[in-house]
């Protein structure tokens, strides 16, 4: 089952080199609709909370201490196809890889420091918009 629903975040890097409007405005013309947005910081144990999937992970420290280095945009967006299409939109992991025109290619500058965060099922979209939203926060 596909829903219409993802969750970003816009990363310490992109938010630190002034990219913050230039993303928002890539993903309002690629067409998603903003049911929820957020100008915020996590503290270390939040970012450990949402990354606990990657506990095991090699690069997990670095990334929790990274992602509560400084604000972040958190958000809630809706298209159809809306997983599968913000990570066309967002690009691969590694902006090195990312496709040309991708917010990744055009913003990111390292695997780590990748500009922007999109969920990658149905289930974490969930998951991760209700880390941050509450259900009288969505419009
Ligand atoms: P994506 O954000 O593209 O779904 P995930 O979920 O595999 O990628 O990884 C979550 C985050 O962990 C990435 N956005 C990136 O910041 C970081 N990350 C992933 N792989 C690496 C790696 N090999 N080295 C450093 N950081 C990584």
């Amino acid at each position: 089952m596909t829903t219409n629903r993802t969750f970003t975040m816009i990363k310490p890097d992109a938010v630190a080199n002034g990219h913050i409007g230039a993303i928002i405005n890539d993903i309002t013309k690629a067409g998603f609709k903003i049911i929820a947005m957020k100008y915020t910081q996590l503290s270390p144990e939040k970012a450990g909370e949402f990354y606990a999937v990657h506990k095991e992970r090699p690069f997990y420290n670095d990334l929790v201490s990274f992602m509560s280095s400084g604000p972040i945009v958190a958000a809630i967006l809706e298209k159809d196809n809306a997983i599968e299409e913000f990570r066309k939109l967002i690009g691969s992991t590694n902006p090195a890889e990312a496709a040309e025109g991708t917010i990744r290619q055009k913003y990111a500058k390292s695997i780590d420091a990748n500009a922007i965060h999109g969920s990658d099922s149905d289930e974490n979209a969930q998951i991760e918009g209700d880390f941050f939203f509450a259900a009288d926060e969505r419009f």
